[in-house]
């Protein structure tokens, strides 16, 4: 199999993010505001910029108002919090999301506690997870909800199927797992979730049907531990040296792609596979916010 496999992330987040316009502008008629996402984020980190421009574009194109506010390198704990509890008040602001990795005087997990539930798009807020984890109504992380919807619009059946995921994040690993396992149109699936203390990765592997791959490993995933026909759903965002570039680096996911593409019946490249549904799925999260689909 070859050539015709690709998920391509970035026109199927064009689409949706078309969809998610012609809602705004239903939301901008009917309250007189259109939806409205803030990022904050703290200190100088490249990546993290990078990613906060995006999404910033992300609003513009989906016609939300956004605001990023910037913080220096320096913002105790405390002040980040005081940010936050205004942000949480803030009744021009549907959702915000606190831009990760946070500095390291800074304990993350405090400061998505002090997220209120509500404004969390990020889906990062116990309360979310919980309720996610119950198969109730909650804001989905970002990628997850990403990889979800990709696996949905791409018709790919999931029932009953050997799923191994690679990673056990908060953010990427544990959830998909628990949305694959899920009763539901994307869910039903077999769920091995592995991680650094796994015994025979590569047997686990060989005998997946899909693999979600988010263990920040540049080309770990290599040919020879897939079997024909798997999809593979790469979330590895690695930036390798290329002196070829400008930039000096390049990205490349957790998968090494061309020789596992000629194996799989559907994969996602790096760029432009899980990355860009992220961005799609937290503008979704911030208009079901608008809407108060979620909570009242
Ligand atoms: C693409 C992220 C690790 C740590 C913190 C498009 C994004 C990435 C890639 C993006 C990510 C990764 C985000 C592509 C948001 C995904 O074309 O392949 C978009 O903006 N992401 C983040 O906010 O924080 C991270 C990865």
């Amino acid at each position: 199999m070859s050539q015709d496999n690709l998920i391509d992330g970035k026109a199927l987040s064009g689409i949706i993010r078309e969809e998610i316009r012609v809602e705004a502008e239903k939301i901008k008629e009917e309250r007189g505001r259109s939806p409205k996402l803030v990022a904050v984020i703290v200190g100088e980190n490249p990546a993290s910029q990078s990613y906060v421009r995006g999404k910033v574009r992300a609003c513009d194109a989906a016609a939300f108002n956004s605001e990023t506010i910037k913080l220096p390198d320096s913002t105790s704990e405390e002040a980040l919090i005081e940010v936050v509890l205004k942000l949480n008040t803030d009744e021009s602001v549907d959702g915000f999301i606190v831009q990760l990795p946070l500095p390291d005087h800074i304990n993350s997990d405090n400061i998505i506690m002090a997220i209120d539930p509500k404004k969390d798009v990020d889906g990062f807020h116990p309360v979310n997870f919980g309720k996610m984890a119950q198969g109730l109504p909650a804001f989905l992380p970002a990628t997850p909800f990403g990889i979800i919807t990709m696996l949905e619009r791409y018709g790919v059946e999931t029932s009953g199927k050997q799923c191994v995921v690679l990673g056990r994040s908060n953010i990427v690993g544990t959830p998909i797992s628990i949305l694959m396992s899920r009763k539901a149109k994307v869910g039903n699936a077999t769920v091995t979730l592995t991680h650094s203390r796994t015994k025979n990765l590569k047997e686990e592997l060989r005998r997946a049907d899909i693999i979600i791959a988010a263990i920040g490993i540049p080309n770990f995933v290599t040919e020879d531990m897939v079997k024909d026909g798997v999809v593979v759903i790469d979330v590895g965002i690695n930036r390798v040296e290329d002196s070829s570039r400008k930039s000096g680096y390049k990205l490349v996911g957790d998968v090494d792609f061309e020789p596992v593409r000629n194996k799989a019946s559907l994969i996602t490249p790096v760029p432009g596979g899980v990355g860009p549904m992220t961005v799609c799925s937290l503008l979704w999260n911030t208009l079901l916010a608008a809407k108060g689909s979620i909570y009242k």
